[in-house]
Formats: structure tokens, sequence, C-alpha cells
């Protein structure tokens, strides 16, 4: 296991207490309410204090940077940082900061020094090093899944490239979403799968990486399979002839074991109930869903979280993309 990863792991605790105490880092208290939904028990955060923190404006994502509205630019808040990391391959460096305004216990983020925009593709770089943070995060026992929200209809809210990390229980080792993935019945393991069950477009790769891969079969096998998935996603996104012009947003989601991409058509939902917007993330799609009041919740589990993501997303066409044919390459499978 490499050093600089575990020992980013091992700070997180303290840092997080240090970023707490010194009121740089706001956390805001939540309680969970379980929602099942299509053999996904959806874990639905109320966090009614989110509704003192100021909402911010989706960025435009540039490819240039705009230094005066990038939280994540040098010099660092001492009290949010907990260390670096770079990627020697791809000669890429990162500073991991915890988030300012965290729902979550230890949750943080792995962010690029120099800026790159958060509508780029995750590199090789971006995906060895999330990876490797996740797996320091296993061997200390304290799990976490890495997220990324990508474009303007993603959930992102800062045009500077981040993925993020959130812990999960030891016993569960990765979000509610997982359990379909490890439990879906696939037969070639190279190829990439889609969840049928879900009635929106998923794109999923099962990682099987040996433990001791070295840094070069690890890089080539998780941008094999990103490349794979953004492929289907763009195959997807192309086939929606309401699909906004621009470059395609989705989010991703990695864990030790899956790969998934979900593309997205909108960013808000309207609840039907309610009115209220919500705001979705990849945090939804891996079945983690955030509301601010009662009423919200109810609404939400009242319209289902499955319906709400299906309104953000985008239609699978993967029966299509199995069967192949001129406009596909027909490598995809399904699962169930
Ligand atoms: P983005 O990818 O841009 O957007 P996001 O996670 O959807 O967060 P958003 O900012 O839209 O917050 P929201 O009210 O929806 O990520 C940017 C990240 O940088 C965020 O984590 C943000 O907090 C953080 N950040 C911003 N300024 C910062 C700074 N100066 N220094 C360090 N970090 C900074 O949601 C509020 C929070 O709840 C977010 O952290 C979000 O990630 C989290 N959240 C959403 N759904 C959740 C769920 N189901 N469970 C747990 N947490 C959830």
């Amino acid at each position: 296991m490499s050093t600089a990863h575990s020992q980013i792991i091992s700070a997180i605790p303290d840092a997080f207490e240090r970023g707490k105490a010194s009121g740089d880092l706001l956390f805001f208290p939540s309680e969970i309410h379980t929602h099942s939904d299509g053999g996904i028990d959806f874990q639905i955060r109320l966090c009614p204090a989110l509704l003192q923190k100021p909402t911010l404006p989706t960025p435009h994502f540039n490819q240039t940077s705009n230094d005066k509205l990038d939280p994540f630019k040098a010099p660092y808040n001492p009290n949010l940082y907990v260390g670096e990391l770079k990627d020697d391959e791809e000669g890429v460096e990162y500073v991991v900061l915890l988030n300012k305004f965290s729902v979550v216990s230890n949750h943080i983020l792995l962010i690029t020094k120099e800026f790159q925009s958060q509508s780029s593709p995750l590199h090789p770089g971006d995906l060895v090093q999330a990876y490797l943070v996740l797996r320091a995060a296993r061997k200390t026992g304290k799990p976490m899944f890495a997220f990324y929200n990508c474009g303007d209809r993603s959930g992102a809210s800062q045009a500077h490239k981040h993925i993020q990390f959130i812990p999960v229980d030891e016993d569960e080792d990765g979000p509610p979403i997982e359990l379909l993935s490890k439990a879906a019945r696939i037969e070639k393991e190279a190829l990439p799968f889609s969840l049928v069950p879900l009635p929106f477009a998923n794109h999923v790769r099962r990682l099987s990486i040996p433990s001791k891969a070295p840094h070069l079969e690890l890089e080539s096998a998780l941008s094999n399979a990103f490349l794979q998935l953004l492929d289907l996603c763009i195959s997807t996104v192309r086939h929606d002839p309401e699909y906004p012009p621009g470059t395609p947003s989705y989010n991703v989601i990695l864990t030790l074991e899956h790969l998934y991409i979900f593309p997205r058509r909108q960013e808000i939902h309207k609840l039907r109930e309610t009115g209220d917007l919500l705001s979705v993330n990849a945090l939804g799609f891996a079945g983690l869903m955030l509301v601010k009041s009662p009423e919200e919740l109810e609404a939400v589990k009242k319209e289902g979280p499955l319906n709400i993501l299906k309104g953000v997303g985008v239609t699978s066409v993967h029966d299509l993309q199995v069967a192949g044919g001129p406009e596909f390459d027909g490598e995809a499978e399904l699962a169930h």
C-alpha cells in the first residue's frame, strides 16, 4: 500500500476535528431515513441545517480558471488541508482538502493543484489516485467511495476539477447501489453492463484489479473501463433528441469493485408534491439523497427516488447498445 495514500487516510480524523474547532469547516447535522425503491435501500438524509447554507449558482465550467471565484486554488486554508499526492506517471499533483460544508464527517476532496475544468473527463492519473485513496481507506478499516460530478447539469457547484470521497459503514463497503452491482450476473467482466431494473441510463464496469497490481496495470484497467463507459454515455446522450447541445454532463461513482457513469439531462428536479427544487448530484445515483425539510422528505418518499433520478437522468438505450449495429459497437451487456 502506498504510504502517501495511507498517510492521507490517517490524517483525516484529526484534520476534521481541527477544521470544525476552527470554525472554517461547517458541519451540518442530519438524520438518515431509509426508503426502499426498486431493490435499492435509499438513505435519505434530512438536514434542515443546510437551509442556512447559501446556494451557490452553477458556475460556467470554462476550460480556464477564474482565480477570484476558485476556493480550491493555493494558498490552502490550513484548517481544511489534509495533504498532497502526486501521480508520477502523469506528473499531475493534487491537494486533499476537507469539504468546507460537510454533512458527513471526514468528507474529503481530491483536487488538481493546477486548474482543470470540472467538465473535463477523469484522466488516468485522477482515476489511479482516487483508486489508491479508496484502497488505503479499506486497508485501514475506514472504507470510502468516490464520486465526480462532471459538467453543469451534474449537480456540481465548483468549476475546478475535484473528486469527492465519503466514508461508508465498515460492513457496507460501498454506497447502496453497490449491492445491486455486486449481485449482477454478468458473463464477461471486461464488458460494461447496465443495471436493467433502473429506469434511467446507467453504465457500469466491474473492476477486478488484483490488490498488488503495478501502477501501469492499475492505470490501464481504470482508464480502459472509464473510456468504455464514457463512450456508452456519449452514445446514450446522442440518442436523446432533446438532450441540450454542448458537452454532456454525467456523474461518476468509483468503488474498489465497480466504476459507474450516469448521463445527466438536468441538475434540478421539481418535487411534484411541494414544488421544492431538489439539486441531485452523484450521491443521489449512489442511493444517498439529501433533503432539507420533513416536507421534502415525505415528497421524495411519495414520488420515489427512482422516479426523481429518472427525471434528471437520461433514457436508457442499452438494449440497442447490446444488440450492436452501425451506430453501436455492441460492446456491452445487460445484467439482471
Ligand atoms: P460539487 O461537485 O461542485 O457539488 P456538490 O457536492 O453537489 O455540492 P454543492 O456545493 O452543490 O452543495 P449542496 O448544497 O448540494 O462539489 C463541491 C464541493 O466542494 C462540495 O462538497 C462543497 O461543499 C465543497 N466546497 C465548496 N467550497 C469549498 C471550500 N471553500 N473549501 C472546501 N470545500 C468547499 O450540498 C451540501 C453538501 O452536502 C455538499 O458537500 C454535498 O457534497 C453534500 N451532500 C449532498 N448530498 C449528500 C448526501 N446525500 N449525503 C451526504 N452529503 C451530501
